[in-house]
């Protein structure tokens, strides 16, 4: 099989094709395959295959696909390790360590049954190794730095070969100082088709890894050794509004798979559709036992699929259902005032802090709305403005966007959705009932219970006890 390389370079972004595309025939082994790189997070058109086994190419949000050369009957990827400069959404960048230019790296697509070779150069500042994620191949392929493989120094490259025994939904990432290395955004997906291009096949096929980061606002480069408190929780290093949409013409079949490398797990949900989940990083889940749901949860190493025919046209959201990831980096510490009036403090607060403004009494979305003052290099903590208003969103969302005649390949963003009359959620303007309110309940100094408090070692404390004399 052959990279089409006009195809490759007609596309969007700016890549540089470094010399690599085709070679026919069979190449001098000491000669490695060029690396191409990618500067901008533009989603790439799907690197459709020219010869070899038929398949449809997937669609990495926000990313692309790493060309390959075959030499012989092997095919050569090259995949270099290095710091990277990511913006997870316009006004926001991240040092990051990634490949070829990018975090997440480039997504891997080959054919079961294939024999790939995969060379892999460090360009860190220290050593790494890159484990094939579900992948069935020899012990000595697999990547873990010190128990199958010395560790890659530093400027070196190492080669991994392995045949892909089974088609299905993988992820390449580092087994060598993980915490760090994954913690900066080292990461990447790797598809493998089936050999038989009917098999499950779909016309639209998205893949997006998940990874969180703790970068404090005004700052670049992720605190690695944070275990729980993140505040960017991304697809693909990208946060909303900078995800890329899934559009897809009505009528298509479409598939969605993802993998998690965070802390903690994310149930994925999408609205609009019941869909069937159909692979897991163990394989493909056979058709007749594909399990419907409308949220499939996705655990901290795992991966999932699934698949819907996009029968209904309109914009459906798709986001994590924890609602703290859906949100930016701003806010996570804000105190709650739901119900507190302010102002009384705000005054006062205002004689030393002019710009002072009270905010979250009724609730807090007056801050998808807010424009104040920033850090540098942060983003609101919800944000993005759809055609009605502000969608006080941030982190794991998106939008599958199902559009009437969407041309087969078309993945460029058909705008919002033109809702036909009638069918939009309205305001009522006829008469309305009395509401009946319940007043909040009024704080009663006679009514104060008792307490007595007791110290740890026993006994209560004299100096706490209440006196009934
Ligand atoms: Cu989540």
């Amino acid at each position: 099989m052959t990279v089409s390389r006009r195809n490759f370079l007609g596309a969007t972004g700016a890549m540089t094709l470094l010399g690599a595309g085709v070679v026919s025939g069979r190449t001098a082994f000491a000669s490695v395959p060029e690396a191409p790189t990618m500067t901008e997070a533009v989603m790439q058109p799907p690197l459709v295959p020219t010869s070899g086994p038929d398949y449809n190419p997937v669609v990495t949000l926000n990313g692309w696909t790493l060309p390959w050369r075959m030499n012989g009957e092997w095919k050569e990827f090259h995949l270099v390790a290095e710091p990277v400069v990511r913006e997870f959404s316009p006004g926001m960048v991240g040092h990051l360590w990634g490949y070829n230019g990018q975090s997440p790296g480039p997504t891997i697509e080959a054919v079961e049954g294939d024999r790939v070779r995969i060379f892999v150069t460090n360009r860190l500042p220290e050593h790494t190794t890159i484990h094939w994620h579900g992948q069935l191949l020899p012990s000595g392929m697999d990547g873990v730095g010190g128990l199958t493989q010395p560790h890659i120094p530093v400027g070196k490259t190492f080669v991994y070969e392995f045949q892909l025994r089974k088609s299905g939904t993988f992820m390449y990432h580092p087994h060598a100082d993980e915490m760090v290395q994954m913690a900066m955004g080292m990461m990447g997906f790797f598809v493998v088709h089936p050999k038989n291009p009917a098999y499950r096949r779909v016309d639209r096929d998205f893949v997006f890894l998940m990874s969180s980061y703790d970068i404090e606002p005004g700052a670049y480069v992720p605190r690695v050794a944070e275990m729980t408190d993140f505040n960017m929780w991304t697809w693909n290093s990208r946060v909303f509004p900078g995800i890329d949409p899934l559009v897809v013409a009505r009528g298509d079949k479409v598939r969605v798979r993802f993998g998690n490398l965070t802390m903690t797990n994310h149930p994925i949900h999408m609205h609009g559709y019941d869909f069937k989940v159909s692979c897991t990083d163990g394989g493909w889940v056979p058709e007749a036992a594909a399990w419907p749901e409308v949220t499939i949860d996705c655990a901290v190493g795992q991966m999932r699929a699934f698949d819907f025919v996009a029968d209904f046209a309109g914009d459906w959201a798709i986001h994590c259902h924890k609602s703290h990831h859906t949100m930016n980096a701003m806010g996570h510490e804000l105190a709650t005032f739901i119900g507190a009036d302010k102002k009384e403090v705000a005054k006062k607060i205002k004689r030393l802090v002019p710009d002072y403004m009270p905010m979250g009494t009724a609730g807090m979305a007056d801050m998808g709305e807010m424009e104040m003052p920033l850090p540098d290099n942060t983003l609101p903590m919800m944000t993005g403005f759809g055609p009605f208003g502000p969608i006080e969103m941030g982190g794991m969302f998106s939008v599958v966007k199902v559009r009437e005649g969407q041309a087969t390949g078309d993945y460029k963003d058909p705008g919002w959705y033109q809702h036909p009359s009638g069918t939009v959620a309205y305001e009522w303007t006829g008469q309305s009932q009395k509401a009946e309110r319940r007043e909040a309940p009024v704080f009663d100094k006679s009514q104060t219970a008792e307490v007595t408090v007791v110290k740890p070692g026993g006994h209560p404390s004299s100096k706490n006890q209440h006196n009934n004399h």
